[in-house]
This record gives structure tokens, C-alpha cells and sequence, in this order.
């Protein structure tokens, strides 16, 4: 039926501009932009960011795609680099998420050699900082990022790892369509579950030494495992974890207080103001639209 179709690719349009994306980061105390989906893309030179751009907030539903590592268009290479101390916390505030997509979101690192714009992602060995899953309370951690933290997800950077260049990632994944997929959302949805990786690029300062045993990705993953087949709609508060255990520092390091810097968007007081404005206007388009599929499911 016509109609139907046509219904179909604008739900499919607007359930593009529903998915959530790191537009800031707070690193050590010091507040990055993260990529902006709608507004990075559109300057000319391209702005330096620690985030790897490009933009898409389209779910990769595969575990063997080279988009499991740092998404789908992970160019522009990052033009900056955030400082951090080993043992600091770094905090990823996304978009307004969705209700509905439930699962786990991570935190992994690894290190790399050399100048950022001629790593292979693919390559890079990672090592798992963080995992939050479904609690006690049957609360996952999507819930709990959009109900208690503000829409941040933090991680702590292990006080032992031997300092240097890193990239971080910051995953959500989404098991709501894990088993199956409702008959209203069928037309634009497949089933299995849904991967929304987004990678930074750090700096890592310590004295630590350890260089912790990570996973490439696609390879971290595989589609049967029971991480990726975990009923949501269940009350199983069971969740068996996806991918290797938690990397925990051997060590703790106790941290001067750093006092709050917010780098320019810009470069420029006039166009941050520009910036910052636009960014508002996308951000609450994006949380009616989320809300919206949240209402539906979706
Ligand atoms: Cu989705």
C-alpha cells in the first residue's frame, strides 16, 4: 500500500533523528565538544576535535563490520587531544537517548604509536574500563544514564596504565529488538541487536606501567553470544556481561582537585554563541523525537 510505504520511510527518517550522539566530554575536568552530528560537518576548514566525525547515529547491526570499531564515517581523523591523568574520571554526555533501547554500555581504551590520522582502528587492541548492565532493581544502564546522570555515562581511567596516546570508546548497546522485532516497527527495523560506538582521542599522564590485553573490533563480539541474544523484556536481572571482563588497576592515585575549563567550540566568542544556539535547537528537536519512538517503542 502506498500510503504505508510512504508512512514507512518518513518513521524510518524520523527514527534516524531520534538516535542520541556524545555531543560533549568532560575530561579530567576539562569540557570538549564531542561531535555535533548536524552542526560539525558544516565548517569549512574542519573544527579539531578529540572525537573522530562524521556523523551517523544509525545502528550497525552487524559484529563483523570494520563500523563496530569507531562507527560508520570515522573521518575526519580527530585534529585534538584531550589530557587526562591516569586514575581521573572522563564522562560522555550524549543527546537524549531512548527509553526503549535497553543493554549494556562500555568503556574501553587502547593505545596507539604514532600520529592519530594513520591509525588502523581496526588494529588497535582494546581493553574494557567499564560495563554497566541491568542492576538489582531492573533498571538498565540506559535508563539509568537518562533518569540519574544527567544523560553522562562516566568512566575512571585505571590509575596503572602506562601513560600515552589512547583512543577511547564509548559504546551503547541496544537489545530491544535483540529477539524480535513488533509487528509496528517491522517495515523499518531488523532483528538483532544494535551497536552505537563513538571514539575520542587522549592523551593518558602517570607513572603507571601496565599495558593491559585488549580485543580488535569487529572480533569482540560475536553474534550468538549470550550478551547479544539476552531477553530485555524479561525480569532476568542475570546479564551475563558481552565481550572480556573489566581491566581493574592495580593501583589508586590520589588526584590534586584540576579546576573546571570549557574549550571553545569555535575558536571565537561570536561563533561559539552561533554554535551553542544551534546545538540547543538540535538537541531538543532530537529529545521530542525520541520521545516520540519512545511512545511507539521504538
Ligand atoms: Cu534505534
Amino acid at each position: 500500500m502506498k500510503t504505508l510505504q510512504v508512512t514507512s520511510v518518513l518513521a524510518f527518517a524520523a527514527q534516524t533523528a531520534a538516535h542520541g550522539y556524545i555531543y560533549s566530554v568532560n575530561a579530567d575536568n576539562t569540557v570538549y565538544p564531542g561531535w555535533d552530528v548536524e552542526i560539525d560537518s558544516t565548517y569549512t576548514p574542519a573544527l579539531a576535535r578529540i572525537a573522530f566525525g562524521g556523523g551517523s547515529v544509525n545502528p550497525i547491526t552487524n559484529t563483523t563490520t570494520n563500523d563496530l570499531a569507531c562507527n560508520i564515517n570515522h573521518m575526519p581523523a580527530p585534529g585534538a587531544i584531550a589530557e587526562v591523568r591516569a586514575g581521573s574520571n572522563i564522562s560522555f554526555h550524549w543527546s537524549r537517548w531512548l527509553y526503549s533501547h535497553k543493554g549494556p554500555i562500555t568503556a574501553w581504551m587502547a593505545p596507539y604509536e604514532g600520529s592519530v590520522d594513520a591509525i588502523d582502528v581496526n588494529k588497535l587492541a582494546f581493553f574494557k574500563i567499564k560495563e554497566e548492565t541491568v542492576g538489582a532493581d531492573g533498571i538498565w544502564a540506559n535508563v539509568r544514564m537518562m533518569n540519574f546522570t544527567n544523560d553522562t555515562y562516566t568512566a575512571t581511567i585505571p590509575a596503572d596504565i602506562k601513560p600515552g596516546t589512547y583512543i577511547i570508546r564509548n559504546e551503547i548497546v541496544a537489545l530491544h529488538f535483540a529477539l524480535s522485532v513488533p509487528a509496528n516497527l517491522a517495515g523499518f527495523n531488523s532483528v538483532g541487536p544494535q551497536f552505537y560506538p563513538t571514539c575520542f582521542n587522549l592523551r593518558v599522564t602517570g607513572s603507571g606501567t601496565a599495558t593491559p590485553l585488549g580485543v580488535n573490533f569487529p572480533g569482540a563480539y560475536s553474534a550468538t553470544d549470550p550478551g547479544l541474544k539476552f531477553d530485555v523484556y524479561s525480569n532476568d536481572t542475570n546479564y551475563p556481561s558481552l565481550g572480556p571482563a573489566v581491566y581493574k588497576s592495580k593501583t589508586s592515585v590520589a588526584l590534586e582537585p584540576k579546576s573546571l575549563t570549557v574549550v571553545s567550540p569555535t575558536g571565537n566568542d561570536a561563533a561559539d554563541a552561533d554554535y551553542y544556539a544551534k546545538q540547543v535547537t538540535e538537541l531538543e528537536g532530537r529529545a521530542s523525537t525520541s520521545a516520540y519512538f519512545d511512545s511507539i517503542g521504538g
